[in-house]
């Protein structure tokens, strides 16, 4: 789906040559989204994608997989934020967590935030992108320094295969169903990690957007409603990700998030800028067209 296009245009003067790069993010044969950055910090074909990182004018630095945008430093916290935070707040006391993918470590940062967390593995396939998060994007990254952080460059698919009974919380911060997250939005990986957690553990798994990706979140949707006794598909906006809505999806064991109200006390430390009490509650409502894709 995604084909790079980084265009250099250069228009001539006689006193100065002005250049202007551009990133042209194609999303579907019919969409791309321009991003006009000024320098492009890093970039490698790694052995899995082609990787970068870029200083862009609106949103600062972001990272590029496969020319596509996966985070920057200006909105990341909405995302980050929202893949942690309802799972973390709905387990009572968790401490063993496991982030599959997000190499970057924004997610794993917020799943730090929580006293009780006594171990955080990171499995991320791809370690050229923890190198260049470390480097690069410091105020993503820097949780992967705390002592609490295992980090294992390995194929999340494989890391949970066996796993029993493990983990509280499993976040699933995969790039887009193309290339090495395919198996990460499949039946066989759901089960293995529905073994890998405690019997009252819980998943979050990023499920793309309800716009773009209608069948893709249809589906993930229903295999976890198979695997897991309780289930829910919540939303919010990434500014910096395609057709507004982003969306996750839960399966729990045992713990209802919608039954839960999140304490203030552990929020009040935590100094958040986008989950709140109410947003929990309400990331949960749901728009009817969203609504009748899990029908
Ligand atoms: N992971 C999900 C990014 C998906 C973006 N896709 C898109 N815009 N088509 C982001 C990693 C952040 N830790």
């Amino acid at each position: 789906m995604a084909r790079i296009v980084y265009r250099q245009l250069i228009r001539g003067g006689f006193e100065a040559e002005i250049m202007e790069f551009w990133l042209n993010e194609k999303h579907t044969d019919g969409y791309a989204v321009s991003w006009k950055f000024s320098e492009t910090l890093y970039t490698e074909r790694t052995d899995y994608q082609h990787l970068a990182v870029i200083d862009t004018l609106e949103f600062g630095r972001a990272l590029v997989l496969d020319g596509i945008v996966q985070t920057t430093e200006k909105d990341e916290f909405i995302y980050h934020e929202m893949i942690a935070h309802p799972a973390m707040m709905t387990h009572p006391n968790p401490q063993k967590v496991l982030v599959i993918g997000g190499g970057d470590g924004g997610t794993i940062r917020e799943a730090l935030r929580y006293q009780s967390v006594t171990r955080a593995d990171l499995v991320e396939i791809d370690e050229k992108v923890i190198w260049a998060c470390r480097k690069y994007l410091p105020t993503i990254s820097s949780a992967l320094s705390d002592s609490r952080v295992r980090i294992l460059v390995e194929d999340g698919l494989k890391f949970v295969r066996g796993k029993e009974n493990y983990y509280d919380v499993i976040l699933v911060d995969s790039s887009d169903p193309i290339g090495p997250a395919v198996g990460l939005f499949g039946k066989e990986f759901y089960r293995d990690v529905y073994n890998a957690l405690k019997e009252d553990g819980i998943l979050v798994a990023q499920t793309e957007s309800p716009v773009f990706n209608r069948e893709l979140l249809s589906g993930v949707h229903s295999t976890i409603r198979e695997i897991f006794p309780i289930t829910g598909t919540y939303l919010t906006a990434v500014a910096t990700y395609i057709g507004g809505f982003w969306s996750f999806t839960c399966g729990s064991k045992k713990y209802d998030p919608l039954a839960v109200i999140p304490d203030p006390d552990k929020l009040k430390d935590m100094n958040l800028k986008y989950y709140n009490a109410a947003i929990h509650q309400a990331c949960f409502a749901l728009p009817n067209f969203v609504k009748d894709l899990f029908e």
